[in-house]
């Protein structure tokens, strides 16, 4: 391995990681928080109104705050596919929203981040929100046993995960490819097709959903008085209490970083915070002038103070490079009666961007991005405009330590100072791309605002769409007819990239 070169340096606000030395050095930990649906504007150090976020706002004064960071798509399965892979996601069926029995998205193949990791002598761990699928065949996992599949076969030593997502079954923790407190008297089975006899749901038993109620959808299985996606019956002591996850994640990545301190590791650290259902624990309800979506934040800001601590107790916090951020825009009603769209007041969860999660707009995969690593970045508390998509990450720290990739590993991870054109995937399947200049959206026949819950515009125009997006980021003037050589250019390009 070639020696690890330690230098985060800004140039010119140009630059997000810059190796400049080659002097031998002890290889940094890496730490990737990744929230889910927390927007560009979610932050305080974003410009967030009614909800504090000291710990995150206190890694971007010490660190780098990224401006223009993309996420590849703007819902969670194909935007994660994408960070831990280093392939746009429509290159691979299955990438799409997947069901909590989903089997494995990733296949043991496929040489992923955490297995270039592997392969530098890290430690490796995935904690929270996985939503990339498990077992090897969808609908055939044993929940009762061993996963066939797991995490372990695609590059991380240790995994604490949820399946999907909070609303979608089975809701229980997962840890090293078995059910964590496995109920024996209560044995699991999930369906995604009927329900299993005699099992309340949402729709049917609206008088059980003492802590929410769907606005739309999520009205099947219910646990802990919340309805959800898909069906699922049994699990006992096993079932996850929503108000106690982020406590149970925060603590075993904790663990984690207490046992491995003394070796370099990388920890995946993916929060179930902003996602629906929002029910934060009762230490957080009304820390923000937002209700539960606010009080989210604020419990996803109190995880990422616990894991610097722990960090810091530890002392290695200097050398290690924390990097914070979401996997697409947010959402306001995801379906779930939590009053976020009544009480959001003047915040911006998109910080004025347009549109939002599912969407080509801005607002969609436009996320907050910081760097920390008190050891390696020079300039501590700037900010970066410089042009970024997760995708990069894999193979820019892969430079980074000197770890060469396989043949065929990371084939759209570039090193982030070769970037130059960012690609973004709706959820309706539809492309954009763009330059530090420019973006174009294109044609697409869908509605122009989402039909089915969320009040978000898609993007959807059936026409070209051209934005200067450094004069006109909100993307308010289609600019398409008077700069045809611009949608020419960024078009070929597109056809291009994305095959
Ligand atoms: C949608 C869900 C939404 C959320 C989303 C995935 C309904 C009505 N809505 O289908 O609540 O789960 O999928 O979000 O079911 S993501 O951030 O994981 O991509
Ligand atoms: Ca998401």
């Amino acid at each position: 391995m070639k020696a690890i070169r330690k230098a985060l340096t800004l140039a010119g606000g140009a630059a997000i990681l810059t190796g400049c030395s080659d002097k031998e050095a002890q290889k940094p930990n890496v730490v990737i928080i990744l929230a889910d649906d927390l927007g560009y504007g979610d932050l305080g150090c974003y410009g967030a109104i009614g909800v504090q976020t000291p710990n995150s706002d206190s890694l971007a004064a010490n660190g780098i705050l990224c401006t223009n960071a993309h996420a590849v798509a703007s819902t969670s399965t194909p935007s994660r596919y994408a960070l831990l892979t280093g392939e746009y996601p429509w290159r691979k069926p299955g990438t799409d929203v997947a069901a909590g029995n989903a089997g494995m998205i990733i296949s043991p193949e496929c040489h992923t981040m955490a297995d270039m990791f592997q392969s530098a002598g890290y430690s490796t761990c995935a904690i929270g929100k996985w939503h990339l699928g498990l077992g090897s065949v969808t609908g055939e996992q044993d929940w009762n046993g061993k996963l066939d599949q797991d995490l372990s076969d695609i590059g991380f030593d240790h995994h604490y995960i949820m399946a999907a997502t909070a609303d979608r079954v089975p809701c229980v923790f997962i840890e090293d490819g078995r059910v964590v407190d496995h109920d024996p008297e209560y044995p699991i089975a999930v369906s995604y097709k009927a329900n299993f006899e005699g099992e309340p749901t949402g729709a049917e038993n609206p008088e059980l959903l003492y802590n929410l109620k769907p606005s739309h959808g999520h009205d099947m299985s219910i646990v802990n008085g919340i309805s959800r996606i898909g069906f699922m019956k049994g699990g006992g002591r096993a079932l996850w209490k929503d108000e106690h996850i982020a406590d149970s994640i925060t603590v075993n990545a904790v663990r984690f970083i207490d046992a491995n301190a003394d070796k370099p590791f990388f920890l995946y650290f993916a929060t179930n915070d902003v996602h629906v259902p929002r029910f934060p624990a009762e230490r957080f309800r009304g820390a923000s002038t937002m209700g539960l979506r606010g009080d989210a934040i604020a419990e996803f800001d109190w995880s990422v103070g616990e894991i610097m601590a722990a960090l810091r107790r530890n002392g290695i916090e200097d050398n290690t490079i924390v990097i914070l951020t979401s996997d697409n825009g947010p959402v306001l009603d995801d379906g779930y009666d939590d009053k976020a769209q009544e009480l959001v007041g003047e915040h911006s969860p998109t910080g004025h961007l347009r549109g939002g999660k599912y969407s080509s707009f801005e607002g969609g995969t436009s996320v907050p991005m910081i760097v920390f690593w008190p050891e390696g970045i020079k300039e501590k508390g700037k900010r970066s405009d410089r042009l970024f998509t997760l995708v990069d990450w894999y193979r820019s720290l892969a430079d980074l330590l000197g770890v060469e990739l396989p043949d065929g590993a990371a084939p759209d991870s570039q090193n982030w100072k070769d970037r130059e054109y960012v690609l973004e995937y709706a959820s309706n399947h539809n492309l954009s791309i763009r330059d530090s200049a420019w973006k174009y959206i294109t044609p697409n026949n869908g509605h122009a605002v989402i039909q089915w819950g969320p009040i978000i515009e898609t993007g959807n125009l059936p026409e070209n769409q051209l934005y200067d997006v450094v004069n006109d980021r909100q993307e308010t003037t289609n600019l398409a007819q008077a700069h045809p050589e611009q949608v020419e250019r960024l078009r070929n390009a597109l056809e291009t990239l994305s095959k």
